[in-house]
């Protein structure tokens, strides 16, 4: 739900992994959290003899069915990736010709690797050298091959360079834009996708347009609404255009003054409300925050099928609201997977007793603030209609509007004959038979025009525009520091006119790039550029030159508007090798971060914490647990797999503190915070690290919470809450929280 942890999407598909010939994984555990989905990936294992690498700081059950793993310390990901890029460059493995045409900035990167040399980045990550060089012989020689990542790789204050160090190392070996290959990042919820892809995010409108004028006016225009309207639901305009708080630090919203640790930049307020629709909150980093911040708040309201665990964690005794929602079963409409295609879905049964869908929950919200009219007036725009239908018009508002990631195609009629018709598509390719035939399963976007056939692999330059090939997005400008941007000759889709790189479409350019005259009815009706083009002339017209509406470029290697242009490795704020973290500082420290002051460098050396708190602290996922756990918990079966929180403890470590297999233990947080769990004895874990499960809730620091829990809603199993202990620290460019790079202290009970 309105969730967005990950980030990013596959560039392929969860079937086109059985076209691999090799699967490396960095900080995924699918096995667990993917389980139907790694189907595909011993499939590729039987199929091609495709070997399975797994990079991550336990042993998993993913690591069970894998031909190498390396047990890395976390947060070393950049290292381990710099030096399989050392070793590739130096025996030439990479591929010339593709980083010839299609990517910048790889210069760079060759630079930095060179100062990767195995025996440092075997120091760094802890992982045997003999072993780097082995995985990356394996991965090199192997193509295509397919790059994994999840949580293991975004949660830390440097993930959003790791996400970018990874795609690097896939455009070096000419990985992408092939089917095996690609970048396929396996997303978390349900229809976590398209919650992004809806951008219910704080810096974003839909389809990740910014927060520019000229998008507030696009949506106005196509929403159906007054943008004076708009721009008088602010404050002030200036607001219009500001990130908003993120769901990692909402907390500070609440709790942050206008100096010091977590000041805010809110107008000189402090947030004074919340309202949850499908957040567990117990999820959200620092814990006892989150429920500083509940307590101090005026009005909390949480919309969930379960009772939220928030609303127990809280001490706040009035205006705390627990609404009923139903759940997807008892409602119907579009979601998007994790390869970027759509499914529709039917409601199964009617919402049961009092509960409502969440739609209907916004609708009684938006009446009862005085704006249903407009929160409404895009669904009825298409058809020029009185009223909408839900959600088929909600469906056709948004392929209407949304162009960035090519939505056009995405009409509740097509969705809704892909549904039927599913067994009319292959399960690898996504190719549909019969009727179907000429469209690929769920549309994976961009998908250009109502007939366009959906892209299953991006960057594809093997395939026409039509039929979803495409170059890499033209977004950045023609050229950076003299040096091209665009995509090198010949490398343009199949049967493109235009043979070689070009600039994103627009009105004024089109004619001239695609070699073609408008009319003058053409002319009147055709949009600014293909972003906000409505009158789909400029797709339309691509698709016939064979080309694809936001150009032919280069793949940026370099971004050189982040602080680190290319990526580079910074130890996590709390790290357990304090030599490293003078060699390899973090960030300096940013203000106003998401409207949050935000500590860098300042935390990382306020103290040598490793002295004090030595073990890293990783945590992740259950197979029969999900997110904060309560819907899973709630099930008496399912929560007797799992009945009480614990810890993953290796032996040896164990023993140094005298605490025995199934004994109680605390563990203690560089914040001050801790937690009582119980040890379970596991050599998946080495002796310098642990590991904690992240489903639990309805117990803080030892107390017990279960008196709070309004009668007959207990659910069967409840524990201490991972995120009571895991540390501070945020991401850079994101903000999502250090989960998986924080350390602690064990204790016996
Ligand atoms: N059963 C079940 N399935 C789920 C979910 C669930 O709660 N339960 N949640 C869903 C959601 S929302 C998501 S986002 C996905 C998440 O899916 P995953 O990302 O696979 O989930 P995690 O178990 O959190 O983390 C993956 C692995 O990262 C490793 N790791 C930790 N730190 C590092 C590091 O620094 N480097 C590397 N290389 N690895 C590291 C951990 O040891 C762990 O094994 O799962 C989805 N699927
Ligand atoms: N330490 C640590 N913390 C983490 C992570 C980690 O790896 N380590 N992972 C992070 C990640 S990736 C994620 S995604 C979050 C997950 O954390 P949450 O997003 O909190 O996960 P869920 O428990 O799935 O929360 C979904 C809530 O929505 C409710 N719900 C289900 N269906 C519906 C519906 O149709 N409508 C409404 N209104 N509600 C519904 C459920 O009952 C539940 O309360 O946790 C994050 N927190
Ligand atoms: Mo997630």
């Amino acid at each position: 739900m309105a969730n967005t942890w990950g980030y990013g999407a596959m560039t392929n598909s969860l079937g086109d992994i059985q076209n691999s010939k090799a699967i490396i994984i960095f900080g995924a555990n699918p096995a667990v959290n993917h389980p139907v989905g790694f189907a595909h990936f011993l499939k590729a294992k039987e199929r091609n003899n495709a070997k399975i690498i797994v990079v991550d700081p336990r042993f998993t059950k993913t690591a069970a069915k894998a031909d190498l793993f390396a047990q890395i310390r976390p947060g070393t990901d950049i290292p381990f990736m710099y030096g399989m890029l050392n070793i590739i460059f130096k025996n030439g493995w990479h591929d010339k010709g593709f980083i010839k045409d299609r990517v910048y900035g790889m210069e760079d990167v060759m630079k930095e690797a060179k100062n990767w040399p195995i025996e440092r980045v075997a120091d760094v990550t802890g992982v045997d050298a003999g072993l780097i060089i082995q995985i990356t012989k394996a991965y090199a020689q192997s193509t295509p091959g397919t790059l994994i990542w999840a949580m293991g790789l975004t949660q830390h204050t440097n993930g959003s360079s790791n996400t970018r160090m990874a795609p690097i190392l896939q455009l070096a070996l000419g990985n992408m834009g092939v089917e095996g290959g690609g970048c396929n990042i396996l997303r978390g919820h349900d229809n976590v996708q398209g919650a992004t892809d809806m951008c219910c995010l704080s810096h974003t409108l839909p389809g990740y347009y910014g927060l520019s004028d000229g998008s507030w006016k696009y949506f106005a225009k196509s929403w159906g609404v007054d943008y004076e309207w708009l721009k008088g639901r602010f404050k002030g305009k200036d607001w219009m255009n500001k990130k908003g708080f993120t769901l990692a630090r909402w907390w500070a919203g609440v709790l942050g003054g206008n100096k010091g640790e977590d000041a805010i930049h809110n107008n000189g307020t402090n947030l004074k409300a919340i309202f949850v629709m499908g957040n567990g909150i117990t999820s959200t980093a620092q814990t006892k925050k989150v429920k500083e911040a509940l307590d101090k708040l005026d009005l909390a309201v949480f919309c969930d099928p379960f009772v939220n665990e928030g609303a127990i964690i809280t001490d706040k005794q009035d205006d705390v609201y627990i609404l009923p929602a139903a759940t997807q079963f008892e409602t119907s409409g579009s979601v998007t997977a994790t390869n970027r295609s759509a499914q529709w879905r039917s409601e199964i049964i009617k919402p049961m007793y009092e509960s409502k869908t969440d739609q209907d929950i916004m609708f009684a919200f938006a009446k009862k603030l005085g704006f249903y009219d407009e929160f409404t007036a895009g669904m009825k725009i298409r058809e020029n209609k009185k009223d909408f239908k839900w959600p088929e018009d909600a469906t056709d508002e948004i392929a209407r509007i949304i162009k960035t990631i090519g939505l056009t195609g995405w009409t509740a009629d097509r969705l809704k004959k892909h549904q039927e018709n599913w067994h009319m598509f292959d399960q690898v390719s996504g190719r549909g038979y019969g009727e179907m035939t000429g469209e690929y399963y769920g549309l994976p976007w961009p998908c250009w025009t109502e007939k366009h056939a959906g892209s299953p692999v991006l960057y594809n330059i093997d395939r026409s525009v039509k039929n979803g090939g495409m170059g890499f997005r033209n977004r950045f400008g023609l050229e950076h520091d003299g040096q091209d941007l665009l995509a090198g000759k010949g490398s343009a889709p199949k049967g493109s006119v235009n043979k070689d790189g070009y600039p994103e479409i627009t009105r004024d350019n089109i004619e001239e790039v695609l070699s073609i005259k408008l009319t003058a009815d053409e002319k009147k009706r055709i949009g600014k550029n293909w972003k906000v083009d409505t009158s789909n002339i400029i797709a339309e017209k691509c698709m016939e030159q064979g080309m694809a509406p936001y150009g032919n470029a280069k793949a940026r290697a370099k971004v050189w508007t982040f602080p680190d242009q290319i990526p580079m490795h910074r130890e996590p704020l709390h790290s357990p090798r304090q030599d490293l973290t003078k060699k390899y500082p973090s960030f300096a420290d940013k203000p106003n971060h998401y409207r949050v002051d935000t500590r860098y460098i300042s935390e990382q050396t306020a103290q040598d914490w490793s002295k004090d708190f030595p073990i890293n602290l990783v945590t992740g996922r259950l197979v029969n647990l999900n997110g904060a756990g309560m819907e899973n918990r709630a099930s008496k079966y399912l929560a007797a797999l799992t009945p009480e929180m614990y810890c993953d403890i290796n032996p040896d470590l164990a023993g140094e503190h005298g605490i025995r297999d199934g004994s109680m233990m605390w563990i203690h947080s560089p914040q001050g915070t801790k937690i009582k769990v119980k040890a379970k004895y596991s050599y998946s874990v080495s002796p310098d690290r642990i590991f904690i499960p992240i489903h639990f809730a309805g117990v803080m620091e030892g107390e017990d919470l279960s008196h709070k829990y309004p009668d007959g809603t207990a659910p069967y199993a409840i524990g201490e809450s991972a995120n009571t202990v895991t540390n501070y620290g945020y991401d850079i460019i994101t903000q999502i929280p250090e989960t998986k790079g924080g350390l602690c202290r064990v204790e016996r009970a």
